[in-house]
């Protein structure tokens, strides 16, 4: 059993891998929990809440309740090393996801067979049996700490398809990429390996209960004018679904991969949600699995986070069963434990912020909306038509049908092309032979057991059950590789993972790898050179430019900055502020109800903010006038001098300086205008003082001059606290 404040220990995930057993098969859809009620609130489109998680960053106004959205969250892991890939799974479990993809290695599609042990991967980790036999079982401890089932996911494609299938079967992973044209298309692997082993793998998928999800977003994101794949889109969806289908996986487990086709500043909706319709009325049945939108993606966060904010409001006007969350990381190549969190974030809160929407509104049945759905479909029809005419799928592949940047029927005649005998794998396709003999389950075609006397319901019968029914007759394989492998790796990490050094990380234990944000008063290449510049006097190594942005050609170039800072912090030497001890309301009652206590209180110089300040004396917001404090709040924008002067005039207690506005830090030049004012006027001593602010910190207030000092997040409870402790004192 995990525990809430101790990492996951991952040697311990290591140990006794052999006997380990995945607990269950097959996808799992969220319970919906329909009129939900959780603080103040009701939800009309929520999912059961989590055991324990991580609320999103507002919570604490709504008295931290963590709402599920009702899709499936995906999120995408691909970092190269897995087991650095595994915290961030937990840290993804806490934030909302419960569909954990891992990205494979660059190439892997081309192996021939599977590989074994833990070498570390580029773009991806090495997808082995060992890798996926200890994430399956850190997940399966992450699940309990959250109390939601988490489904594992990777790619069954690739030259190795129906021999990565059979593993992802034994070992209990629960959702797949399985999709023939994507081989075709983008890998260049030979079209008929790919459609006979596609059936093979499809069986194994049917027979794990697995959720399927094609290839078709593939062609979003490489067609040049990715808007005008939409029939080919159709098209892709629908030989992939009904080829599943028909080969026996239930409708309820294929997922269609649609990505909302275009891209702000295009009118994005105008066109992706006629699209998301269409889509819809001719695949009723099966699901919808969203990915945001890929193609023009920028290393912007804010760009990223606005484009998967509009994808997710088709999803939630058009509905989906699983939301996917593609992050910056695609577009700059970083990817971080941030940007997994961040993005799951987006999606929860955008998700839980449209909650009830289709109660309220309705998309319209007549109109342009309906109008060009048709009209896209019928350009699907007619280029499904076209295909059969040419003689079917693969002729149609060799004649660049394909990721053709047209908008059908249209042509641009720069379409994928393919040989239907050429490509990886080409001519290794035999026929069975007669006697061919395969006593095995979830096996495509005929097995051919009754020769021996077998069950064709039953062929691995005759054997005492394959691997599928009997996983002791698996042979593990721990590691081959004797460098490259995980124990090798986690071995000089082992003051990081036991919590003894600390160093900034992004991807890997103790990378040195940090950002810096930086913005320069010139243009952009003057400015990419200084950051180059300042990174060397920071002391940073391998400096690179993530992000760069215009905020005006000659006034501001805005640029991120990665690089390395590979510094030890020893934990032992930290100095950690204590949590403050604050008294319990009947503690403060009784102290003030013995002795009364007066303050006065407002928000200093030129400043109008009031909220905070409120929020912290308003009995209405649990305040200190609820104790009985006696409160004189002189409002905004008042001058330091007038403060003082009140505070003297009732003989207050203590003074509650709000100091908002920061700029030119002059929420601390105020505070400690205060503090001289009332050593002048000598009253220093019989007035306890306290700054509050967003950008206010207890140090630097009582540096500062101030006795106390409280940032974001304070209650009024905390203050009346410290004004009881300080005036005992
Ligand atoms: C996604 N963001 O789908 P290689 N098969 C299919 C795929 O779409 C992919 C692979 C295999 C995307 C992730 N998709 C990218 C149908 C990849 C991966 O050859 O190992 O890269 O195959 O969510």
């Amino acid at each position: 059993m995990l525990k809430p404040d101790e990492r996951l220990n991952i040697e311990g995930i290591l140990q006794d891998l052999e006997n380990y057993r995945p607990r269950r098969k097959g996808w799992t859809w969220r319970k919906p929990t329909p009129d939900l009620r959780m603080g103040d609130f009701e939800y009309k489109d929520a999912s059961e809440p989590l055991k324990m998680g991580v609320p999103l960053i507002t919570a604490h106004n709504f008295g931290n309740i963590d709402p599920q959205p009702l899709p499936n969250i995906t999120t995408e892991i691909a970092s190269g090393r897995f087991e650095d890939d595994i915290r961030r799974m937990r840290m993804a479990a806490h934030h909302g996801a419960d569909h954990i993809m891992v990205i494979r290695t660059a190439g892997q599609s081309h192996f021939e067979g599977l590989i074994e042990g833990t070498p570390q991967g580029v773009g991806g980790v090495p997808v082995t049996r060992k890798q996926i036999r200890s994430q399956r079982k850190a997940l399966d401890m992450i699940e309990d700490e959250v109390g939601r089932p988490i489904n594992f996911h990777s790619y069954v494609s690739g030259v190795a398809g129906p021999d990565i299938a059979v593993m992802f079967a034994e070992e209990g992973v629960n959702g797949v990429h399985q999709d023939p044209q994507y081989n075709v298309i983008y890998r260049n692997i030979n079209m008929v390996r790919s459609f006979v082993d596609a059936c093979e793998s499809k069986k194994l998928i049917e027979w794990a209960g697995q959720a399927q999800i094609d290839g078709a977003h593939n062609a979003n994101a490489t067609a040049r004018d990715a808007w005008k794949v939409m029939p080919e889109l159709m098209v892709q969806h629908a030989i992939n679904s009904l080829f599943s289908h028909k080969i026996g996986i239930p409708k309820s487990n294929i997922c269609l991969s649609t990505v909302p086709p275009s891209h702000t500043p295009a009118p994005s909706l105008a066109m992706d949600l006629p699209y998301a319709v269409a889509l819809r009325e001719f695949f009723d049945g099966y699901r919808m699995r969203a990915q945001m939108h890929t193609k023009y993606i920028q290393s912007s966060t804010r760009d990223a986070t606005v484009t998967h904010v509009l994808n997710m409001l088709i999803s939630k006007l058009t509905s989906v069963d699983i939301q996917s969350t593609i992050t910056p990381d695609e577009g700059r190549n970083v990817p971080w434990h941030i940007y997994n969190i961040e993005a799951c974030d987006t999606a929860k809160q955008a998700l839980l912020g449209m909650d009830g929407l289709l109660e309220m509104v309705q998309l319209r049945e007549d109109g342009v909306l309906r109008q060009k759905a048709r009209e896209i479909q019928e350009r699907a029809v007619l280029f499904l038509e076209e295909m059969v005419e040419k003689g079917g799928y693969f002729a149609s592949v060799e004649d660049g049908f394909f990721v053709d940047s047209g908008f059908y029927p249209e042509r641009n005649g720069d379409g994928i092309v393919r040989d239907t005998n050429g490509g990886v794998g080409a001519n290794t396709v035999i026929k069975r032979e007669a006697d061919y003999f395969a006593p095995v389950t979830a096996h495509y075609g005929y097995n051919n057991v009754e020769q021996y006397g077998g069950d064709p319901a039953n062929p691995s019968a005759l054997i005492g059950g394959c691997t599928l029914e009997n996983p002791d007759m698996i042979v593990y394989i721990d590691e081959l590789d004797l460098n490259d492998n995980v124990h090798e790796r986690l071995a000089p990490l082992a003051d990081y993972h036991k919590g003894n050094l600390l160093r900034p990380e992004m991807e890997w234990m103790a990378d040195g790898t940090v950002l810096v944000n930086l913005m320069f008063p010139c243009g952009l290449k003057m400015a990419e050179a200084a950051a180059l510049e300042a990174a060397k006097q920071m002391n940073l190594t391998d400096p690179e430019i993530i992000h760069r942005e215009i905020l005006h050609e000659a006034e501001g170039t805005r640029i991120e900055l990665k690089g390395k800072l590979m510094i030890d912090i020893d934990v032992s030497k930290l100095v950690i502020p204590p949590e403050p001890d604050v008294l319990s309301d009947e503690e403060i009652f009784e102290a003030i109800a013995k002795k009364p206590m007066t303050i006065v209180c407002g928000t200093v110089g030129e400043d109008e903010h009031s909220v905070g300040l409120r929020e912290i004396i308003d009995i209405k917001h649990g305040g200190i006038e609820k104790y009985g404090i006696k409160t004189h709040y002189l409002g905004t924008s008042v001058p330091v001098d007038k403060l003082v002067n009140a505070a003297v005039e009732v003989d207050a207690d203590a003074i509650l300086a709000s100091v908002i506005i920061s700029h030119d830090d002059i929420h601390y030049k105020n505070i400690s205008n205060i503090d001289a004012l009332a050593k002048e006027m000598g009253v220093r001593n019989r007035l306890i003082f306290v700054a509050g602010g967003t950008q206010v910190t207890p140090e630097i207030a009582t540096n500062n001059g101030a006795d106390a000092g409280f940032g974001r997040g304070t209650k009024g409870r905390d203050v009346a606290s410290f004004l009881v402790k300080a005036r005992t004192r």
